[in-house]
């Protein structure tokens, strides 16, 4: 194992089949990166010309209304529509398209304009998260969605174009690629071992202590073994549930909790509104059982070494495997050594 921590070695994913390189000798390399200027953090609680923030106008000219906790409205720039045309393919398989029906929605986490999930307290973030539960469940239960994604952008380094904190929920008739592969991934270990994959990882992990970020009564936040952005986490539950509509009222609270301390972890790391794509991943909505799922959520956070240097997925990430210095070991020392107040309560 020791070996790993100072030479060139290829981790696996069990959750995709892929690899990722893992390069820890090159931690001292020389570094001339760009260096852009961190976004000073927002500090209105109401913007009048935010689209999002309660009672304003949106890009469509439709009005807000005077939201109190959470706010969801359809995407009016959505990706998916519930309409959709006919599937097409080639006679030699070499052009297939699929008609590709959906709903997409935004979701405001509540009417402060300056609240972003870390400086917000966990009372604060369990609206959220039976929202979530609760557009799961709705979206889940049409017809024509068999897969169901809620996640969030933040921070321009991540294209999020709104500044009022706000998440996504993209909702689809097929599954996207990263859960097709989750899927068909966690089947096979299920078929050979009866137990669900990430039941047994998590098991694990606890054990072994050394990627542990945090964890509650409920809920465990690590950096997986086969992390391929410098700061990657998952956030699992620790006993077996498929799709967040399991959850009880306790474990939604210590969702809740553990969103919360990787939060402000994260912006703690290098004292910035730290940015990232994170979304959950939970049991296809197809109406089977997929008793091989578990639920969890992946946080892929693009910096590397300050507020402004991020890591680019180009050359051989791009054209070959994705590729890391720190290792996940170090990664989660790092993320467990930092105070969990927030930089700007202390
Ligand atoms: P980001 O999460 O990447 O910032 O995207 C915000 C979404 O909000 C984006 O998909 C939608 C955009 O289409 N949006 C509206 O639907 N109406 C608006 O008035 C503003 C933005
Ligand atoms: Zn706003």
């Amino acid at each position: 194992m020791n070996a790993f921590a100072d030479h060139p070695h290829r981790r696996f994913n069990p959750l995709t089949g892929e690899w990722v390189l893992v390069s820890p000798h090159r931690g001292k390399r020389p570094w001339q990166g760009q260096v852009e200027k961190a976004a000073a953090p927002h500090s209105v609680r109401h913007d009048p010309k935010c689209n999002l923030c309660a009672g304003n106008l949106r890009m469509n000219g439709e009005r807000n209304p005077d939201y109190k906790y959470t706010f969801v409205f359809d995407n009016d720039f959505a990706a998916l529509t519930p309409d959709a045309p006919s599937d097409y393919r080639d006679d030699d398989g070499l052009m297939i398209a699929e008609g590709e029906s959906g709903r997409c929605r935004v979701m405001c986490y509540s009417p402060r304009h300056d609240l972003t999930l870390a400086r917000m307290s966990i009372e604060e973030i369990v609206p959220i998260v039976d929202c979530w539960v609760e557009q799961y469940v709705e979206l889940g239960a049409m017809p024509d969605i068999g897969s169901v994604l809620i996640f969030e952008n933040r921070g321009e380094v991540m294209g999020c174009s709104q500044p009022h904190p706000h998440g996504q929920i993209w909702s689809s008739r097929h599954m996207p690629n990263e859960t097709a592969k989750e899927t068909e991934r966690q089947l096979a270990y299920f078929q050979a071992k009866g137990r669900p994959l990430l039941v047994d990882y998590v098991e694990k992990e606890l054990a072994l202590g050394e990627r542990i970020v945090h964890q509650n009564d409920h809920f465990v936040v690590l950096v997986p073994y086969w992390a391929v952005w410098p700061f990657e986490t998952m956030v699992l539950p620790k006993r077996h549930v498929t799709g967040m509509d399991q959850l009880t009222a306790a474990e939604r609270a210590g969702l809740a909790d553990a969103v919360s301390n990787i939060n402000i972890r994260y912006d703690n790391l290098f004292e910035t509104s730290f940015p990232y794509s994170m979304g959950f991943h939970q049991r296809p909505t197809d109406g089977t059982a997929h008793e091989e799922w578990q639920l969890h959520a992946h946080f892929y956070p693009p910096l590397l070494r300050s507020a402004t240097v991020k890591k680019f997925m180009v050359g051989f990430e791009m054209l070959g495997s994705p590729q890391r210095d720190l290792t996940a070991e170090t990664a989660a020392q790092r993320l467990r050594d930092l105070p969990t107040v927030h930089y700007l309560d202390r």
